[in-house]
Formats: structure tokens, C-alpha cells, sequence
């Protein structure tokens, strides 16, 4: 499937601290950022450039800078993918911003959507929607439909920690998003938590 595990050793280092049960917020916080830049500058890695003719105070040079006249759309699942966004906007601080409020309904785990709002020019963006867990999948698959009513130029999704089933309903619905994550765990309990997975990230970051 289209899955990319970015094994980059600080990124494996920064998830494990992120797990720990003892972790305290304001750390959770900082390791999210921490970790997101760096996650951010591995998907970045394909990005073109073009070449520009440029002047140093002492000679003229054509010099490399990113081919798209537009600038990239990061959209932040609420609340908890505020957390990457945060990270991602420190690596690339032009980058436009989307958000998407979904909550999961606690019985059914059905995701009920309650904000939705994009940059007007989406249709000519690469958009990247960030969210630390891929649990069940359901909330995933519903950002992603939503979203592409609207026609946006590319869609990659980037979550931290991912669990088989919840990638393999991703993909079933969305088999033409390449799917980004430092983790994917053993599995989902009987509530929808990934196991072992670091607990409910939106609690962990907020309190
Ligand atoms: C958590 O649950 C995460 O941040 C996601 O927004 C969601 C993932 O659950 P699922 O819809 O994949 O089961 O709040």
C-alpha cells in the first residue's frame, strides 16, 4: 500500500519519549513540534525547484528555490493535528493553513464534522492534512472525502502513529493518498485506541 514509515532515528527517539506515560505536557508539546519538523522536512524531500537568477553582494548565480508559485496548504485535523501544524509552520512559514473539526462520535466511532474551512485557491495547491493518529481510520477517510469535494491540485496525509486496520480502511477508501508515519502499532482495542499507541494525543497536548 501506499505507506511511508519515515524511520529517521530522531523521529524514533522523539515518538518513543512521546509515548511515555510520564511525559508531561508542556514535553508532549515541544517533542510534537520537534517532531513534526522533521517529518515535514522528510515529505518535503520531493519537492521541485526551479532555478532562478539571482545576485550575492559579490556575483550574479542561477540558484535553486521551489518551482510552485503557490505556496503549500497544511489542513490540521481539530484539535489535535494543531499540535503538527504548529510544528510544520516553524519548517515552512509561507505555508497556507486549513482546518478540519471533526469529533468522533465515543459509541459509534463515527466522525460527525463540525468546521470546515480552506484557502479559496485550493485547486491549484498541494495540500498535506496532519493528524498524530490514524486509529479506526474513520476520521481520516472523512477528511480526505470531504476535502477532495473541493479539488485540491495533490493530497498527502501525515499522522504519527497509525494502526494496521485503521490503514487499511484508509486505503481502501483512499487508495490514491500516499499515507506518511513515524509508527504503525500492533492494533486497536475494543474502544478504538491504538495499542500501544501514546494515549489520546488531543488530551496529552491540551490537558
Ligand atoms: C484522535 O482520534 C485523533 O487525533 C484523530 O483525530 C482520531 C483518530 O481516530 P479514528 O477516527 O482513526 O478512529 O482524536
Amino acid at each position: 500500500p501506499n505507506v511511508t514509515i519515515i524511520e529517521h532515528p530522531l523521529v524514533q527517539h522523539k515518538l518513543t519519549l512521546m509515548r511515555r506515560e510520564q511525559t508531561s505536557t508542556a514535553k508532549f508539546r515541544q517533542l510534537l513540534r520537534e517532531i513534526s519538523m522533521l517529518l515535514a522536512y522528510e515529505i518535503t524531500r520531493d519537492l521541485p525547484l526551479r532555478k532562478e537568477l539571482i545576485q550575492t553582494p559579490l556575483a550574479a548565480m542561477e540558484a535553486p528555490i521551489l518551482a510552485s508559485e503557490k505556496k503549500m496548504v497544511i489542513v490540521s485535523i481539530m484539535r489535535a493535528g494543531q499540535g503538527i501544524l504548529d510544528g510544520i509552520l516553524e519548517l515552512i512559514p509561507s505555508a497556507r493553513v486549513g482546518h478540519i473539526g471533526l469529533y468522533r462520535d465515543p459509541r459509534t466511532f463515527i466522525p460527525i464534522e463540525y468546521y470546515f474551512k480552506l484557502p479559496d485557491d485550493i485547486e491549484e495547491r498541494e495540500v498535506l492534512v496532519v493528524d498524530p493518529m490514524i486509529a479506526t481510520g474513520n476520521t481520516a477517510i472523512a477528511a480526505i472525502q470531504r476535502l477532495k469535494q473541493t479539488n485540491p491540485f495533490s493530497v498527502k496525509f501525515l499522522c504519527l502513529i497509525a494502526s494496521p486496520e485503521g490503514i487499511k480502511n484508509f486505503h481502501s477508501y483512499h487508495p490514491d493518498v500516499p499515507l506518511y508515519t513515524a509508527a504503525i502499532d500492533d492494533h486497536l482495542d475494543k474502544h478504538g485506541y491504538i495499542i500501544p499507541g501514546l494515549g489520546d494525543a488531543g488530551d496529552r497536548l491540551f490537558g
